[in-house]
């Protein structure tokens, strides 16, 4: 079998409108390209739920209700810096708990666990490597309640049915009194929304072309960056923010990996991202959809993005 980033391209790229996942942007240039993104002063995501998680700590760990010992299992844990306040937090209010972070990236694992080490020394922490779907189907997790943590607001790369699965895969893996805190950002000034997503640094323009530059690296393909602009937009209507490359010229583009040809017309598409922004009555409303009780937001001091906490 051809590896699955191949796969996919080959279906995306023969598509009615062309597309390639936006779970593909996150190579190692890629990843160093939003590590830059969540620097910038037009992302305002992460600077706003990094205040939600810093300041409220208090208010989000009297919402657990949880007595006894418990576990705070975290999808796509990544490096872990915003969770590293709620944590720090609970160590210091001498909380029973083992923090299990998820991750596909084994070296962001080890260096998670090794500035736990430092930082909180008292922490216990039991890292687990791989897809969290697949991590959470094994039985080695104990039967105490879990507090599952979904940040980042990456809930919002998903599109409407993929964001139901999503939701009901983690239903059906966790028990009855555990809880679920997701990021969600928030509908708010379109143009403030319009900037987050097409900086005046064009970073996040070359987080999008880094997918051509990602085929050419590792498919073979011949594609070249220079032949394609970035576009996005927002809809404030629907919420949600749309990016895309153009391709500028018609051009014919061979990849190698693939033994095949793909051709673009003047001005033709490849979408990549979906950004969503909800509002709170979507988000209440996706919780009873996915079966879950919507118990509380934690929103920032701009109202530009909450963690909601949900319970099974
Ligand atoms: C990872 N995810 C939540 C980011 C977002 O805001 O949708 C990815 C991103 N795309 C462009 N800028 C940031």
């Amino acid at each position: 079998m051809r590896n699955p980033f191949a796969e996919e391209v080959a279906k995306g790229l023969s598509a009615k409108q062309k597309y390639i996942s936006s779970k593909y942007f996150y190579d190692d240039e890629g990843s160093r390209l939003f590590q830059k993104i969540m620097e910038l002063p037009e992302y305002y995501p992460t600077r706003a739920e990094m205040e939600i998680l810093t300041q409220q700590p208090t208010e989000i760990a009297a919402a657990l209700r949880f007595r006894g010992s418990f576990n705070i299992i975290e999808l796509g844990a990544g490096d872990g810096l915003k969770t590293k306040e709620l944590l720090r937090f609970l160590v210091q209010q001498q909380a029973d708990f083992t923090y299990i972070p998820i991750d596909i990236s084994e070296e962001a694992m080890v260096h998670l666990r090794a500035g736990l080490a430092s930082a909180l020394p008292n922490l216990k922490v039991n890292p687990l490597v791989g897809d969290y779907f697949e991590v959470l189907e094994k039985p080695d997790i104990e039967h105490i309640p879990n507090l599952f943590l979904f940040l980042g607001g990456n809930i919002g790369n998903y599109e409407k049915g993929e964001t139901l699965d999503l939701l009901h895969m983690l239903w059906e893996r966790m028990n009855s009194g555990d809880r679920l805190l997701t990021g969600f950002d928030l509908r708010k000034n379109p143009d403030l929304i319009k900037k987050a997503y097409d900086d005046s640094q064009g970073v996040t323009r070359a987080f999008n072309l880094n997918l051509l530059h990602r085929m050419n690296r590792e498919l073979g393909a011949e594609f070249r960056p220079e032949t394609f602009d970035f576009y996005s937009y927002y809809n404030p209507y629907t919420g949600e923010v749309r990016s895309m490359l153009v391709s500028k010229t018609a051009q014919t583009v061979y990849i190698k990996e693939l033994d095949q040809a793909f051709d673009f017309q003047e001005n033709e598409l490849i979408r990549t991202e979906l950004s969503k922004k909800y509002t709170l009555d979507e988000i209440e409303l996706l919780a009873r959809e996915s079966g879950f009780v919507s118990e509380q937001h934690f929103l920032d001091s701009n109202r530009y993005f909450t963690d909601s906490l949900w319970l099974k």
